[in-house]
């Protein structure tokens, strides 16, 4: 299942910085002692894992990431600096593995860094060589190289945001419309099998996943249509977005759907009542939102609108195939999601 976010990455730590050649230059001893110092050590690649991040989405754009290297030793002894080491920031769950073989490197779970290459060192400078023997070496280490690594990283998404509702309401559309995802869509009931899950940018450093669910139909608790296996899916996450086709094809009602799938979803919960930690479906924050506005003339919308009104639901307008709206709703999303 399409349960992971994954991106192959290339990493360097940094090479030392080469050691000094240099004597002391003084008036009265125009060649004096070695003075060349060492240089810096070069930067390491870190894992650093952070409980604000849910995706690999930062790895996307960029796949190339070399920790700087260490800077040269200089004359009157002095020590090259240190390349700053390169933080890599990753969501906990992470799951770290060489590129080639596939083997497991680390499983990051605890938020904290892991260093994972060191920076190499840096070269001794001639002042390090000096001895009774030879009291003015002429020669300076090189800075160790540092390593690169081609690795991936694999996250098992768990999505903080549920799509619900009937077949065909236009969920996979609406992932599709909002993020990388691409699950098939097609104008025929059932046509997503097995939940998908997308990542979805509300900016450059905030993300959210959502994942579209097999469509609910009436009696679904009872086996009907694909039932209510992939709830489960969706049971840990704090909010939904429940879609309604607004457009009535098939003479269906669209607020007659949103009831059904409210009593599937209460259903869900008398079954489940017993299980230890359960949390009801049917009483979560909902986003309630008419979707395929496109094909509704504007009196039909506000009609509709106002019917939801009077029964006391309050509904967002999109059409998830020209993205009407849809850029509100993320924003929406991401108020609730991260205001909690
Ligand atoms: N006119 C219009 N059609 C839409 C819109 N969104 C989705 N559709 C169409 O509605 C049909 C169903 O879309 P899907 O995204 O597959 O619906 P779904 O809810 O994922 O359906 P299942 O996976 O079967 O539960 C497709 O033919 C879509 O092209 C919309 O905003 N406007
Ligand atoms: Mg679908």
């Amino acid at each position: 299942m399409k349960f992971v976010d994954e991106v192959s990455i290339t990493v360097r730590s940094g090479k030392g910085g080469p050691g000094k050649v240099s004597f002391r230059s003084e008036s009265m001893a125009p060649r004096g002692g070695p003075d060349g110092g060492d240089g810096g050590r070069g930067g390491a690649v870190v894992f650093r894992v952070a409980d604000h991040l849910n995706s690999l989405l930062k790895y996307r754009f960029k796949n190339k990431f070399f920790a700087p290297n260490g800077t040269p030793g200089g004359g009157r002894n002095q020590t090259g600096s240190d390349g700053e080491d390169l933080i890599l920031p990753v969501p906990p769950g992470t799951i770290v593995k060489d590129k080639e073989t596939g083997r497991v490197l680390f499983d990051l779970s605890e938020v904290g860094d892991t260093v994972f290459l060191e920076g190499g060192r840096g070269g001794k400078g001639n002042w390090f060589f000096r001895s009774a023997t030879n009291q003015a070496p002429e020669h300076a280490q090189p800075g160790e190289d540092g390593e690169t690594r081609e690795i991936r990283l694999e996250l098992k998404l768990l999505a903080d945001v549920g799509v619900i509702g009937y077949p065909n309401a236009g969920k996979s559309t609406l992932i599709t419309a909002i993020s990388a995802a691409r699950p098939k869509i097609a104008d025929y009931p059932f046509t997503t099998l097995s939940p998908n899950l997308g990542v979805v940018a509300i900016n450059n450093d905030q993300t959210f996943v959502v994942a579209d669910i097999p469509g609910l139909v009436p009696g679904a608790h009872k086996g009907v249509g694909l039932g209510t296996q992939f709830l489960r899916h969706i049971e840990r996450t704090n909010l939904f977005v429940h879609l309604i086709d607004a457009s009535g094809i098939g003479g269906r009602d669209p607020l007659q759907d949103y009831k059904d799938i409210l009593l599937e979803l209460t259903e869900y919960d008398n079954a489940k009542s017993e299980e230890e930690g359960f949390r009801p479906l049917a009483t979560r924050p909902q986003l309630v939102v008419l979707n395929k506005i496109d094909v509704l003339s504007k009196e039909q919308r506000e009609e509709l609108v106002e019917r939801f009104r009077r029964a006391g639901v309050a509904v967002r307008e999109i059409s998830a195939a020209t993205q009407y709206g849809t850029k509100e709703l993320i924003n929406e999303i991401g108020k609730r999601i991260f205001a909690s």
